[in-house]
């Protein structure tokens, strides 16, 4: 398949890349070392998404290049898009008429017609896939493309820290360090270390909402729209607040809910062993990988909660 997409990129002239909404640092690294990558070809890209990058990712190097808005009715010779193939995920509207390529490491539920898609759900990030591209491709790894695929892999993982991580993660990322000469510790320090005091505050917020049900080996936390009164973030990152709460000795599965609106939540599932985060997810409708996945449900916390955990009790039985 990647030679079949390699061939199409080729063959093409003015190409447009989009990643999915809410992009994350696999999404917009991969992306940006996509879009390095074609005018290193000497193609005439364009990297267009609907969302706004969030900090800290929006420092990785190119990262001034991404437009904001819509693909749509400009005309490209090929559209390729990164974690997403509908419009419900890319929020861009009427591709259909455009020849894509769509590149995923999650098997997506809907998309929108035909595509030649290249979905690899073993790959760690999506940034393994367009490393492999790139070795197709024969691009010269700069430090910039280097770096962008470096980070995207190393956000995916949790620093190579989750189940996700593969030997040919590590491989990868070994040589991407070396072909770009840059030293490791710069990506997870624009990362990883660089949390404002305001995001550590909602850390702790967040975090004080835990409660542990089922001996102890399922774990919940919340997040509430009013948590972000009086401090100046506009959204939460995720992430790092589930990386912790999924740490504790014994939890097996964490809920992370967060308030969209009134009754209204959007859930994440993470999940070790036995039990998988997916199956969970797929009843109500979600979808995702086996250990981490996520879904939206309609009512209040407390029924959440209990509608939820009954569902992760009859995993562990
Ligand atoms: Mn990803």
């Amino acid at each position: 398949m990647k030679a079949r997409i390699a061939e199409k990129i080729r063959s093409a002239r003015t190409i447009a890349v989009s990643s999915h909404v809410r992009p994350d640092a696999d999404s917009i690294g991969s992306g940006l070392a996509l879009f390095l990558m074609l005018r290193q070809l000497g193609k005439d890209p364009a990297y267009i998404n609907v969302d706004r990058v969030p900090y800290p990712v929006s420092k990785l190097p190119g990262c001034e290049r991404i437009r904001c808005g819509q693909i749509h009715p400009q005309p490209f010779d090929l559209v390729v898009l990164i974690e997403g193939n509908s419009e419900e995920r890319t929020g861009q509207k009427r591709l259909q008429d455009y020849s894509r390529v769509h590149i995923d490491h999650h098997v997506s539920g809907g998309d929108d017609g035909p595509a030649i898609s290249w979905v690899v759900p073993g790959a760690a990030a999506v940034g393994e896939l367009i490393y492999e591209l790139g070795l197709e491709l024969g691009v010269e790894f700069t430090r910039d493309i280097a770096f962008n695929l470096y980070a995207a892999i190393a956000s995916d993982t949790g620093s190579f820290k989750y189940s996700n991580t593969t030997p040919a993660s590590l491989a990868i990322a070994a040589d991407l360090a070396r072909r770009g000469g840059f030293p490791p510790f710069e990506v997870s320090d624009l990362l990883f270390n660089s949390n404002s005091r305001e995001k550590v505050r909602m850390l702790t917020r967040v975090l004080s909402t835990l409660e542990t049900d089922l001996d102890g080996r399922l774990a919940m936390i919340h997040f509430r729209r009013d948590f972000l009164d009086r401090l100046s973030l506009k959204d939460i990152e995720t992430e790092d607040i589930i990386a912790i709460a999924r740490s504790i000795d014994g939890v097996q599965v964490l809920l992370f809910f967060k308030e969209i609106e009134e009754d209204y939540f959007r859930v994440s599932i993470r999940s070790r062993g036995g039990v998988f985060a997916r199956q969970i997810a797929l009843a109500f409708h979600g979808g995702g990988h086996p250990h981490a996945a996520g879904f939206f449900y309609r009512g209040s916390l407390e029924s959440a909660k209990k509608e939820i955990s009954r569902l992760v009790a009859a995993q562990f039985r």
